[in-house]
């Protein structure tokens, strides 16, 4: 045995698939186990390790030296295999290259940036929590969450309005690529040339507004920091990662507060608890469930050895409901101290556009809470499968006017 094989040996194994419908159905007991089990365990099936504790998690996320991010963030492991896109040039990639490409990023969304959306955020809010109280009873995800991520961040990049049903397909080809090779990433790529192609024609100066997030990322062309093939990878990055989390998170917070009418009471008395509540349900059902690093060097995690070049995959949803970080962690909790929680990742990686997200999820919920007096289920909702976002396909909701 050489030491690899030693060391995946040392490791308890996971025996649970965690990329299957029954899983996902409820992912929840199942994460217990993998932190019942250990720090670290070792699945035979796919060839990782997996971390589900709260701190393994945040570790292998923060110590971007052991655990790279340039191998890809998903099982696949691009020192051996080929990856289906360009890499990610800030998700795909560590310092310094990541370091240059995340400060431009960076740049577009300051706190001047984001108060000067705010307005125009809270005005869309406002019109989409109308519609939904006109129609009564409406669809969760076609109807609410699906739709307001879809407009507003579009527009605040400057993309053009033709073709942006290609959105949620391309943010469902990403994440599912994350995970295996399985039924999933089959049909999110059944028209991927298509999707592709529409991605990479909008991600160009040309395409794009003069006066947009995407505008200030083609500046830094300008000033000598990017390529201008840099830019356009850039702008990709936004399209693949700032569309299908804001819809998914929508519709899981949505689900929340139809399912906990206590949480929803202290929401509809205290609307300026909307910006902790969109924190929770990032806790508590976060739509990122989890993301992989690749070994640089043998290490070891919680005294379990781990060799070099092994993908560790870091289950963020499971560090969210980890009793050893959280009181009651299998609670919703609106006024929860929730600073800590892995729904936007952490370390060099966290999200960037986690204040953009953050003031689509305040402004949606804050109009919510002050304009609906009842929610509650029409009927059972369905889940979406995908590999790494937890979502719904359709969530029966009924609402009525204050
Ligand atoms: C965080 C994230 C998710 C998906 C894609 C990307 C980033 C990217 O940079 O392409």
């Amino acid at each position: 045995m050489n030491a690899t094989v030693q060391a995946r040996a040392a490791a308890p194994v996971l025996h649970a698939d965690p990329f299957t419908r029954a899983f996902m159905d409820d992912p929840y007991p199942g994460f217990a186990a993998m932190r019942e089990a250990g720090p670290v365990l070792w699945s035979p099936q796919y060839e990782c390790y997996v971390v589900a504790r709260h701190d393994d998690v945040q570790r292998v996320l923060s110590e971007w030296q052991t655990f790279s991010s340039a191998a890809g963030v998903g099982l696949s492991n691009f020192n051996k295999e080929k990856p289906w896109r360009p890499p990610s040039i800030v998700l795909e990639a560590d310092p310094p290259l990541h370091t240059r490409t995340r400060t431009v990023l960076a740049r577009t969304m300051t706190p001047g940036i984001v108060k000067q959306l705010r307005e125009r955020f809270e005005r869309e809010a406002e019109i989409l929590v109308d519609r939904i109280l006109d129609l009564g009873e409406f669809d969760g995800v076609t109807d609410f969450g699906e739709l307001y991520p879809t407009k507003v961040f579009p527009d605040a990049l400057g993309l053009p309005q033709q073709g942006r049903e290609n959105l949620l397909p391309y943010g469902s080809m990403v994440f599912n690529s994350f995970g295996p090779q399985n039924e999933f990433t089959q049909a999110a790529f059944a028209n991927a040339d298509a999707v592709r192609g529409w991605i990479m024609a909008n991600c160009t100066r040309q395409a794009l507004t003069k006066d947009g997030l995407g505008a200030i990322i083609y500046a830094a062309v300008d000033s000598g920091e990017l390529k201008e093939d840099e830019a356009g990878m850039l702008v990709r990055s936004f399209l693949s990662a700032g569309v299908d989390t804001t819809c998914n998170a929508f519709g899981n917070l949505l689900w929340c507060l139809a399912t906990h009418p206590d949480q929803w009471n202290k929401l509809r008395e205290k609307p300026e608890l909307a910006r902790n509540a969109f924190e929770e349900s990032l806790r508590y059902e976060g739509p990122a469930q989890c993301f992989f690093r690749t070994t640089t060097q043998e290490t070891e995690i919680g005294g379990v050895k781990v060799g070099a070049d092994e993908k560790v995959c870091a289950f963020m949803q499971s560090a969210n409901r980890d009793s050893r970080r959280w009181e009651r962690a299998d609670e919703f909790d609106i006024e929860r101290r929730v600073v800590g929680h892995m729904g936007f990742g952490t370390g060099i990686h966290g999200c960037v556009g986690q204040p953009i997200a953050r003031l689509e999820g305040e402004a949606v919920f804050a109009a919510f809470a002050r304009k609906v007096k009842t929610i509650e289920l029409a009927g059972p909702p369905k889940r979406l499968y995908n590999n790494v976002l937890r979502a719904f396909s359709s969530l029966p909701v009924r609402v009525t006017r204050a």
